[in-house]
Protein backbone atom coordinates (compact mmCIF):
# COMPACT_ATOMS: atom_id res chain seq x y z
CA UNK A 1 0.00 0.00 0.00
CA UNK A 2 1.05 3.39 -1.04
CA UNK A 3 0.27 6.56 1.34
CA UNK A 4 1.21 9.60 0.73
CA UNK A 5 0.07 12.45 3.79
CA UNK A 6 0.22 16.53 2.73
CA UNK A 7 0.22 18.85 5.94
CA UNK A 8 2.26 21.97 6.71
CA UNK A 9 3.19 20.21 10.38
CA UNK A 10 5.69 17.37 8.74
CA UNK A 11 6.85 16.71 12.27
CA UNK A 12 3.44 16.09 13.16
CA UNK A 13 3.77 12.92 11.54
CA UNK A 14 6.89 11.90 12.88
CA UNK A 15 4.57 8.69 14.93
CA UNK A 16 4.24 7.19 11.76
CA UNK A 17 8.06 5.98 11.71
CA UNK A 18 7.12 3.85 15.08
CA UNK A 19 5.70 0.97 16.25
CA UNK A 20 3.55 -1.38 14.24
CA UNK A 21 3.17 1.89 11.29
CA UNK A 22 6.57 2.19 11.27
CA UNK A 23 7.56 -1.34 11.73
CA UNK A 24 4.99 -2.26 8.56
CA UNK A 25 6.73 0.21 6.56
CA UNK A 26 10.37 -1.45 7.67
CA UNK A 27 9.03 -4.67 5.77
CA UNK A 28 8.27 -2.99 3.15
CA UNK A 29 4.22 -3.81 3.64
CA UNK A 30 3.92 -0.47 3.10
CA UNK A 31 5.38 3.10 0.89
CA UNK A 32 4.59 5.80 3.65
CA UNK A 33 5.56 9.77 1.88
CA UNK A 34 5.16 12.61 4.24
CA UNK A 35 5.10 16.13 2.15
CA UNK A 36 5.03 19.90 3.15
CA UNK A 37 2.96 21.53 1.45
CA UNK A 38 4.70 24.62 1.46
CA UNK A 39 7.28 22.96 -0.92
CA UNK A 40 4.17 23.85 -3.49
CA UNK A 41 3.97 27.24 -2.77
CA UNK A 42 5.73 29.92 -5.15
CA UNK A 43 5.62 33.11 -3.56
CA UNK A 44 8.57 34.17 -0.90
CA UNK A 45 6.27 33.30 2.15
CA UNK A 46 5.79 30.37 1.12
CA UNK A 47 1.69 30.89 2.12
CA UNK A 48 -1.03 28.52 2.43
CA UNK A 49 -3.77 30.50 4.14
CA UNK A 50 -5.82 33.19 3.10
CA UNK A 51 -9.06 35.04 4.25
CA UNK A 52 -12.28 33.44 3.65
CA UNK A 53 -14.65 34.78 1.04
CA UNK A 54 -18.14 36.17 2.89
CA UNK A 55 -16.08 37.21 5.80
CA UNK A 56 -16.02 35.18 8.94
CA UNK A 57 -13.00 34.40 11.60
CA UNK A 58 -9.78 31.92 10.88
CA UNK A 59 -8.38 31.46 7.75
CA UNK A 60 -9.03 29.38 4.55
CA UNK A 61 -6.03 27.16 2.97
CA UNK A 62 -5.78 28.32 -0.73
CA UNK A 63 -6.48 25.53 -3.50
CA UNK A 64 -3.21 26.42 -5.77
CA UNK A 65 -0.57 24.65 -3.60
CA UNK A 66 -3.35 21.82 -2.62
CA UNK A 67 -3.78 21.58 -6.41
CA UNK A 68 0.37 21.36 -7.13
CA UNK A 69 0.71 18.81 -4.78
CA UNK A 70 -2.68 16.35 -5.49
CA UNK A 71 -1.52 17.04 -9.19
CA UNK A 72 2.21 15.36 -8.94
CA UNK A 73 1.31 12.95 -5.76
CA UNK A 74 -1.70 11.42 -8.06
CA UNK A 75 0.35 11.19 -10.98
CA UNK A 76 3.10 9.01 -9.04
CA UNK A 77 1.20 6.65 -7.68
CA UNK A 78 0.43 2.88 -8.25
CA UNK A 79 -1.19 2.50 -11.69
CA UNK A 80 -4.77 2.02 -11.91
CA UNK A 81 -6.20 -1.19 -13.88
CA UNK A 82 -9.17 -1.10 -15.51
CA UNK A 83 -10.43 -1.02 -19.43
CA UNK A 84 -10.49 2.42 -19.76
CA UNK A 85 -14.30 1.97 -19.25
CA UNK A 86 -14.38 3.21 -15.74
CA UNK A 87 -12.63 6.60 -14.07
CA UNK A 88 -10.15 6.47 -11.66
CA UNK A 89 -12.90 8.54 -9.38
CA UNK A 90 -14.54 5.03 -9.27
CA UNK A 91 -12.42 2.34 -9.81
CA UNK A 92 -11.73 -0.02 -6.84
CA UNK A 93 -8.06 0.28 -7.84
CA UNK A 94 -8.06 4.32 -8.07
CA UNK A 95 -6.50 6.23 -5.29
CA UNK A 96 -8.55 7.59 -2.43
CA UNK A 97 -7.82 10.90 -0.89
CA UNK A 98 -8.91 11.37 2.38
CA UNK A 99 -9.79 14.62 3.82
CA UNK A 100 -10.23 14.84 7.64
CA UNK A 101 -12.63 17.16 8.71
CA UNK A 102 -15.15 17.63 11.82
CA UNK A 103 -18.03 18.02 9.16
CA UNK A 104 -17.32 14.23 7.61
CA UNK A 105 -19.04 11.23 7.83
CA UNK A 106 -17.99 9.37 10.60
CA UNK A 107 -15.03 7.32 10.16
CA UNK A 108 -15.37 3.29 11.41
CA UNK A 109 -13.80 0.22 11.39
CA UNK A 110 -16.37 -0.88 8.40
CA UNK A 111 -14.68 2.28 6.73
CA UNK A 112 -11.16 1.40 7.64
CA UNK A 113 -11.56 -2.20 6.03
CA UNK A 114 -12.76 -0.64 2.90
CA UNK A 115 -9.37 1.86 2.80
CA UNK A 116 -7.52 -1.41 3.76
CA UNK A 117 -7.97 -2.84 0.06
CA UNK A 118 -7.42 0.07 -1.38
CA UNK A 119 -3.25 0.08 -3.35
CA UNK A 120 -3.40 4.08 -2.62
CA UNK A 121 -4.08 6.31 -0.13
CA UNK A 122 -3.51 10.69 -0.13
CA UNK A 123 -4.44 12.30 3.14
CA UNK A 124 -4.74 16.14 2.93
CA UNK A 125 -5.37 16.98 6.35
CA UNK A 126 -5.74 20.79 6.81
CA UNK A 127 -6.26 23.30 9.44
CA UNK A 128 -9.76 23.31 10.74
CA UNK A 129 -11.16 26.02 9.10
CA UNK A 130 -10.45 23.81 6.18
CA UNK A 131 -9.22 23.73 2.64
CA UNK A 132 -10.76 26.37 -0.79
CA UNK A 133 -14.17 23.65 -1.76
CA UNK A 134 -12.92 23.67 -5.16
CA UNK A 135 -10.34 21.15 -4.10
CA UNK A 136 -12.48 18.84 -2.89
CA UNK A 137 -14.88 19.40 -6.15
CA UNK A 138 -12.01 19.23 -8.34
CA UNK A 139 -10.33 16.03 -6.98
CA UNK A 140 -13.91 13.89 -6.71
CA UNK A 141 -13.60 13.71 -10.67
CA UNK A 142 -9.73 12.09 -10.08
CA UNK A 143 -10.18 9.78 -7.03
CA UNK A 144 -12.44 8.28 -4.48
CA UNK A 145 -12.39 11.47 -2.58
CA UNK A 146 -13.86 10.81 1.53
CA UNK A 147 -14.45 13.54 3.63
CA UNK A 148 -14.07 11.81 7.18
CA UNK A 149 -14.34 12.86 10.98
CA UNK A 150 -12.82 11.01 14.25
CA UNK A 151 -15.33 12.12 16.83
CA UNK A 152 -17.49 14.96 17.99
CA UNK A 153 -14.96 17.10 18.86
CA UNK A 154 -13.21 19.53 17.20
CA UNK A 155 -9.54 19.49 16.92
CA UNK A 156 -6.98 22.55 15.58
CA UNK A 157 -5.67 20.48 12.60
CA UNK A 158 -6.22 16.80 10.32
CA UNK A 159 -2.90 15.58 11.67
CA UNK A 160 -3.97 13.79 14.93
CA UNK A 161 -6.90 12.66 12.86
CA UNK A 162 -4.38 11.35 9.94
CA UNK A 163 -2.56 9.36 13.15
CA UNK A 164 -5.83 7.57 13.96
CA UNK A 165 -7.44 6.23 10.85
CA UNK A 166 -3.51 5.72 9.27
CA UNK A 167 -2.94 2.98 12.19
CA UNK A 168 -6.31 1.67 12.18
CA UNK A 169 -6.15 0.68 8.28
CA UNK A 170 -2.56 -0.26 8.74
CA UNK A 171 -3.10 -2.77 11.16
CA UNK A 172 -5.92 -4.44 9.33
CA UNK A 173 -3.55 -4.77 6.06
CA UNK A 174 -2.50 -8.83 5.70
CA UNK A 175 1.14 -9.81 7.78
CA UNK A 176 1.06 -6.68 9.53
CA UNK A 177 -0.49 -8.40 13.04
CA UNK A 178 1.85 -11.08 14.27
CA UNK A 179 -1.65 -13.14 14.95
CA UNK A 180 -4.41 -13.49 12.24
CA UNK A 181 -6.64 -14.10 15.40
CA UNK A 182 -5.94 -10.94 16.79
CA UNK A 183 -8.57 -9.32 14.71
CA UNK A 184 -11.54 -11.71 15.60
CA UNK A 185 -12.21 -10.11 19.17
CA UNK A 186 -11.49 -6.34 18.21
CA UNK A 187 -14.61 -4.11 19.53
CA UNK A 188 -16.28 -3.45 16.34
CA UNK A 189 -15.20 -6.49 14.01
CA UNK A 190 -17.93 -8.34 12.42
CA UNK A 191 -18.37 -11.88 13.63
CA UNK A 192 -20.27 -12.97 16.69
CA UNK A 193 -18.87 -10.54 18.96
CA UNK A 194 -20.22 -7.85 16.85
CA UNK A 195 -21.61 -4.75 18.36
CA UNK A 196 -20.43 -5.80 21.69
CA UNK A 197 -17.46 -4.22 23.48
CA UNK A 198 -14.63 -5.94 24.59
CA UNK A 199 -14.46 -6.80 28.67
CA UNK A 200 -11.47 -6.92 31.01
CA UNK A 201 -8.35 -8.47 30.05
CA UNK A 202 -5.59 -10.25 32.94
CA UNK A 203 -2.22 -11.34 33.17
CA UNK A 204 -0.18 -12.90 35.53
CA UNK A 205 0.24 -12.46 38.41
CA UNK A 206 -2.85 -13.85 39.60
CA UNK A 207 -2.63 -12.02 42.67
CA UNK A 208 -1.57 -8.56 42.70
CA UNK A 209 -1.74 -6.16 45.57
CA UNK A 210 -4.36 -8.47 47.18
CA UNK A 211 -6.79 -8.46 43.71
CA UNK A 212 -7.82 -12.06 42.35
CA UNK A 213 -7.72 -12.76 38.80
CA UNK A 214 -11.28 -13.87 38.14
CA UNK A 215 -11.56 -17.85 39.05
CA UNK A 216 -12.80 -19.15 36.11
CA UNK A 217 -9.92 -17.86 33.82
CA UNK A 218 -7.82 -19.43 35.85
CA UNK A 219 -9.12 -23.31 35.07
CA UNK A 220 -9.19 -24.59 31.27
CA UNK A 221 -13.09 -24.93 30.97
CA UNK A 222 -12.88 -22.87 27.30
CA UNK A 223 -16.96 -22.92 26.89
CA UNK A 224 -17.60 -21.18 30.59
CA UNK A 225 -14.42 -18.74 29.89
CA UNK A 226 -15.88 -18.10 26.41
CA UNK A 227 -19.26 -17.11 28.63
CA UNK A 228 -18.04 -15.26 31.39
CA UNK A 229 -16.26 -13.01 28.42
CA UNK A 230 -19.66 -12.39 26.52
CA UNK A 231 -21.15 -11.68 29.87
CA UNK A 232 -18.70 -8.97 30.72
CA UNK A 233 -19.01 -7.48 27.32
CA UNK A 234 -22.47 -7.03 27.49
CA UNK A 235 -22.44 -5.63 30.67
CA UNK A 236 -20.10 -3.04 29.34
CA UNK A 237 -22.02 -2.44 26.24
CA UNK A 238 -24.72 -1.79 28.08
CA UNK A 239 -23.10 0.71 30.68
CA UNK A 240 -20.62 2.21 27.92
CA UNK A 241 -22.45 2.24 24.62
CA UNK A 242 -26.08 1.89 25.01
CA UNK A 243 -26.85 2.99 21.15
CA UNK A 244 -24.39 -0.49 19.90
CA UNK A 245 -27.11 -2.70 21.55
CA UNK A 246 -29.58 -0.79 20.55
CA UNK A 247 -28.29 -0.90 16.96
CA UNK A 248 -27.71 -4.80 17.01
CA UNK A 249 -29.78 -7.09 14.19
CA UNK A 250 -32.34 -9.08 15.92
CA UNK A 251 -31.04 -12.48 16.30
CA UNK A 252 -27.79 -11.21 18.04
CA UNK A 253 -28.64 -12.47 21.68
CA UNK A 254 -28.75 -16.09 22.66
CA UNK A 255 -30.36 -17.34 25.89
CA UNK A 256 -27.86 -16.24 28.61
CA UNK A 257 -27.26 -12.77 26.85
CA UNK A 258 -31.19 -12.09 26.89
CA UNK A 259 -31.34 -13.42 30.79
CA UNK A 260 -28.07 -11.26 31.84
CA UNK A 261 -30.01 -8.12 29.45
CA UNK A 262 -33.08 -8.83 31.36
CA UNK A 263 -31.45 -8.61 34.63
CA UNK A 264 -29.51 -4.90 33.47
CA UNK A 265 -33.29 -3.82 32.97
CA UNK A 266 -33.20 -4.26 28.83
CA UNK A 267 -35.76 -6.17 27.15
CA UNK A 268 -36.26 -6.82 23.18
CA UNK A 269 -39.21 -4.89 21.72
CA UNK A 270 -41.65 -6.96 19.14
CA UNK A 271 -38.90 -7.61 16.21
CA UNK A 272 -35.98 -8.56 18.97
CA UNK A 273 -35.14 -5.18 19.14
CA UNK A 274 -33.56 -3.27 22.04
CA UNK A 275 -35.41 0.02 22.57
CA UNK A 276 -36.07 2.22 25.50
CA UNK A 277 -38.35 0.73 28.05
CA UNK A 278 -41.94 1.84 27.23
CA UNK A 279 -42.59 4.73 30.01
CA UNK A 280 -38.48 5.00 30.34
CA UNK A 281 -36.82 8.19 30.35
CA UNK A 282 -34.90 7.95 27.51
CA UNK A 283 -35.29 10.16 24.13
CL1 LIG B 1 -10.98 14.77 11.05
N1 LIG B 1 -10.48 17.20 12.00
C1 LIG B 1 -10.58 18.14 12.93
N2 LIG B 1 -9.94 19.29 12.75
N3 LIG B 1 -11.30 18.00 14.03
C2 LIG B 1 -11.92 16.83 14.18
C3 LIG B 1 -11.84 15.80 13.27
C4 LIG B 1 -11.11 16.02 12.15
N4 LIG B 1 -12.59 14.76 13.70
C5 LIG B 1 -13.09 15.16 14.85
N5 LIG B 1 -12.72 16.40 15.15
Amino acid sequence: MRLDVITIFPEYLAPLRLSLVGKAADRGLLDIRIHDLRAWTRDRHHTVDDTPYGGGPGMVMKPEPWGEALDEILADGPPTDGDGAETAARSDTGPVLVVPTPSGRPFTQEIAAELAERPHLVFAPARYEGIDRRVVEEYAERAEVRELSIGDYVLAGGEAPVLVMVEAVVRLLPGVLGNVESHRDDSFAAGSMAHLLEGPVYTKPPVWRGREVPEILLGGHHGNIARWRRDHALRRTAEHRPDLLRAAPPGSWDRPDLRLLAELGWEPDADGRFGPRPGGMEE
